[in-house]
């Protein structure tokens, strides 16, 4: 099943579930670590440049951003969704007042906001096995419910060697590749995303 990007927009920007938008559409958010690369990804999905904010400096994203996108697939005509931004975990140079605020915060919209259907987390392809993304699996598996999705995506797949690449693949069977780079299967992707979203 393809489905075909019209447009995607900002929308708004919360620091807690009290401010988030109307629970209008199902909502993708995507989860890790600060700079693994998920503003980035987002503006890959939505094919375009500066539509989330990304940086060389982690701890770019400080707030739950939200961005409406629309899609159009022949059987189902025109599907919205939120895809929403997140701060990365794990960033140490924020003040720790600050940093247990945002958890706080972020961990309410994770369990609480009805509307997310699909969590995606994302792990740098060279930095696979850290504790923090294992941690991250075991805290979100914990309140998953049944009309949920958890998915693993490795970003900079462009930063490993052919071996390297085969490795990983062999280790994590159910999971995707990305480059912001090479691009290459970023229509699998979306169209992946996009099922998961609705249940599929
Ligand atoms: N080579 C390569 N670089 C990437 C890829 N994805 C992201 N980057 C780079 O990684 C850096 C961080 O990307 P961001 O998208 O800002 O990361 P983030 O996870 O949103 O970071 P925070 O907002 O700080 O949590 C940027 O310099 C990106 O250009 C990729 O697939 N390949
Ligand atoms: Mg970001």
């Amino acid at each position: 099943m393809h489905y075909q990007l019209l447009r995607s927009s900002f929308v708004t920007s919360a620091q807690n579930i009290l401010e988030c938008p109307s629970p209008l559409f199902s909502e993708v958010v995507f989860l890790g670590r600060s700079n693994v690369g998920k503003s980035t990804f987002i503006n890959l999905l939505c094919n375009q440049k500066n539509l989330a904010k990304s940086s060389q400096t982690p701890g770019k994203t400080q707030l739950i951003n939200f961005f409406l996108t629309e899609w159009f697939n022949q059987n189902q005509g025109i599907l919205k969704f939120y895809f929403v931004d997140l701060p990365g975990f794990g960033y140490a140079k924020v003040a720790k007042t600050q940093k247990e605020l945002w958890n706080k915060n972020l961990i309410e919209f994770l369990q609480q906001r009805d509307n997310i259907k699909l969590f995606v987390h994302l792990i740098d392809s060279r930095h696979p096995f850290l504790e923090i993304d294992k941690n991250l699996v075991s805290f979100i598996t914990r309140f998953l419910r049944k009309d949920q999705k958890f998915l693993q995506i490795f970003t900079k797949f462009d930063k490993l060697n052919a071996n390297e690449k085969a490795k990983l693949k062999k280790a994590f069977t159910t999971a995707k590749f990305s480059s912001s780079l090479q691009k290459t299967n970023i229509v699998e992707i979306r169209d992946f995303l996009i099922q998961n979203t609705l249940g599929k």
